[in-house]
């Protein structure tokens, strides 16, 4: 029975992932030198995700819109970002945006408050 779940939501998921694909449209366009300071900044931003996922592709969509190149971590089981994500933030729950600064890192979870954070940094 928990087989057939996961099969129907990554079904689901692989189905929400390539409507997503379709209608993506647009993403901001930047000065190409105002590009590359957000290519810099991003470098200290990692997305902890599963591919087929409803937040996390919310969480993708609104990063391809805002055009930023931020690295992404699968922690689909089996994968060592799973325990990564475990050991820093807490908890494996996706998508997690991990901040790293030269201070400390900040997990940050809740794709609303992932996307919130990145519109008011980027957009
Ligand atoms: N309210 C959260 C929900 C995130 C959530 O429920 N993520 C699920 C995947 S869809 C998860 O990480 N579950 C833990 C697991 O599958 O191990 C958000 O908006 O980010």
């Amino acid at each position: 029975m928990r087989l057939f779940i996961s099969l129907v939501r990554n079904a689901l998921g692989g189905v929400i992932a390539l409507l997503d694909l379709i209608t993506r449209g647009r993403k901001l366009k930047r000065l190409p030198q105002e590009q590359q300071q957000v290519e810099n900044a991003v470098q200290e931003l990692t997305l902890y995700q599963f591919f087929a996922c409803p937040f996390c592709i919310k969480t993708r969509r609104a990063i391809y819109k805002m055009n930023l190149p931020i690295r992404k971590r699968s922690v689909s089981s089996g994968s060592p970002y799973r325990d990564e994500l475990a050991q820093g933030g807490g908890k494996v729950q996706a998508p997690c945006l991990r901040i790293q600064t030269p201070e400390k890192d900040i997990w940050l979870y809740e794709s609303s408050e992932i996307i919130k954070y990145l519109q008011q940094r980027f957009q």
